[in-house]
């Protein structure tokens, strides 16, 4: 028989132990690079009716080693949240949401299989030319920048390759530069894609409205007068050390790759978290842990420190920041950091409804516009907010892509080129109305 102290000090030893336990766990999953594999993970749609269940999920959420990825993090009691939930967890979690009467129903079956499904090309009866073959499929990096080189030689007097920097592991940041050189102090667009790792389509898509803009320069007047007046800045991964991770080792690795100092061994940063704009205030966390961690300081990714100063050397030259995301079909607008809405959101969000409605027109895709703290959830530290609120950038915008969580992250690649096509009719649609307002001397 043990005394009540003992029986204290037992429970503490083994509550202590099962603690390490799962950081040793955690640690050997962060490090290692064995394949992740997702066998028999699901995905949850959640629905939270009242404040305690909200509450409830935030606090899933928040828990530490939990092993639940929100790949829809709570945000109000209007909006579901999506969670991916591993097999020995499931009924556990099932239980739980069912006793607290969380409306539930099941987004995706088995990760894996959705992983697999995800490599479904399109038909090559439905491409428009050979050289759309490119986009059948998700591109590994070195692809994407030899294509990138390519589309530029093929095209020099409009494209142009730079790299505006090196990732972590030393990659370059490549981008490419579209416009006919007519002065060395034209507007600026600029567009990126692929800073959180596994958002896979809004790289390529990235890719995608480069090849429209060079490929339909001759072709098409509009496109010709949008290339002659800006110069564009397309960069595809913003985190392209994550990008490969994410198709080696981990399809769901969201940060970027740096090693830092946690005593866990905890690998990257969310680089979203990163921007020297109200960092780390709010939706962003300090565990170097968790998904949402916003690093040791302001800039301290390479990736996010090259971007700034690239943007900040050219800042009153830049008319449009677009960093693009998945998933959710949302048009996002500033703020992210507080739910307060900026003095300019108005005409914000009427350029945000130019590029919407254009993009509904060419598949019939819907997009609800709105601040990203009001549709999603408070996450300071954003690029889209350092864009507008320290660079000051008016038009400052995160678009989440397709879908809206039928395959969530892993959308199927039989739907880059739609994506493509009108994603690029909402940028076309955008870049036009300010070529437009530049002509009436508004920005
Ligand atoms: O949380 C994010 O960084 C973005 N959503 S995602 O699902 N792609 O991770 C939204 C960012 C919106 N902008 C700011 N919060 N500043
Ligand atoms: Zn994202």
């Amino acid at each position: 028989m043990c005394s009540p102290n003992m029986k204290i000090v037992l429970s503490l030893l083994v509550l202590l132990g099962l603690y390490f336990f799962s950081d040793a766990l955690d640690l050997y999953r962060h490090r290692s690079h064995e394949k992740r594999y997702y066998r028999g993970y699901k995905v949850l749609r959640l629905y939270p009716s009242n404040s305690e269940q909200l509450r409830l999920l935030h606090d899933l959420a928040e828990s530490e080693n939990s092993e639940l990825d929100f790949w829809l993090p709570p945000s109000s009691v209007s909006r579901p949240v999506d969670v991916m939930i591993p097999p020995e967890r499931f009924h556990q979690i099932k239980h739980l949401l069912t006793a607290n009467h969380i409306q539930q129903e099941i987004l995706v079956e088995d990760v894996d299989k959705a992983i697999e499904n995800e490599k479904t090309p399109a038909p090559y009866s439905e491409l428009r030319s050979t050289s759309s073959v490119f986009f059948t499929k998700y591109q590994r990096i070195n692809d994407i920048h030899n294509y990138l080189e390519n589309l530029a030689a093929e095209n020099s007097p409009i494209a142009s390759i730079l790299s505006i920097g090196k990732s972590y592991e030393e990659r370059d940041l490549k981008a490419i530069k579209i416009s006919k050189e007519t002065s060395n102090d034209k507007p600026i667009i600029w567009i990126d894609a692929g800073i959180h790792a596994r958002e896979w389509i809004s790289i390529a898509t990235a890719v995608y409205i480069a090849k429209e803009l060079i490929q339909n320069y001759n072709s098409d007047p509009d496109i010709k007068s949008l290339v002659d007046t800006f110069e564009w800045y397309i960069l595809p991964s913003v985190n392209p050390d994550g990008y490969e991770y994410s198709h080696d080792y981990n399809r769901m690795w969201r940060k970027t790759r740096s090693v830092g100092t946690s005593v866990w061994g905890c690998i990257g940063v969310d680089a979203n978290r990163n921007f020297g704009f109200k960092w780390n205030q709010g939706g962003a966390s300090s565990n170097p842990c968790s998904d949402l961690y916003a690093g040791p300081k302001a800039f301290s990714e390479p990736e996010t420190k090259a971007i700034s100063e690239f943007i900040l050397a050219r800042k009153n030259q830049v008319k449009l920041y677009i960093a693009t995301h998945s998933y959710s079909q949302l048009w996002l607008t500033p703020w992210g950091w507080t739910s307060k809405l900026p003095d300019d959101y108005d005409d914000q969000y009427n350029l945000a409804n130019i590029a919407v409605k254009a993009l509904n027109s060419v598949h019939g895709t819907k997009y609800q516009i709105g601040s990203s703290t009001n549709l999603l959830y408070i996450a300071a530290g954003g690029a889209d907010d350092w864009a507008y609120g320290v660079a000051g950038i008016k038009y400052a915008y995160t678009p989440e892509l397709r879908d809206t969580g039928r395959y969530g992250f892993v959308l199927p690649a039989s739907q880059i080129i739609p994506s493509g096509e009108e994603t690029f009719a909402a940028v076309k649609a955008m870049a036009l109305a300010l070529k437009n307002e530049l002509s009436r001397g508004l920005i």
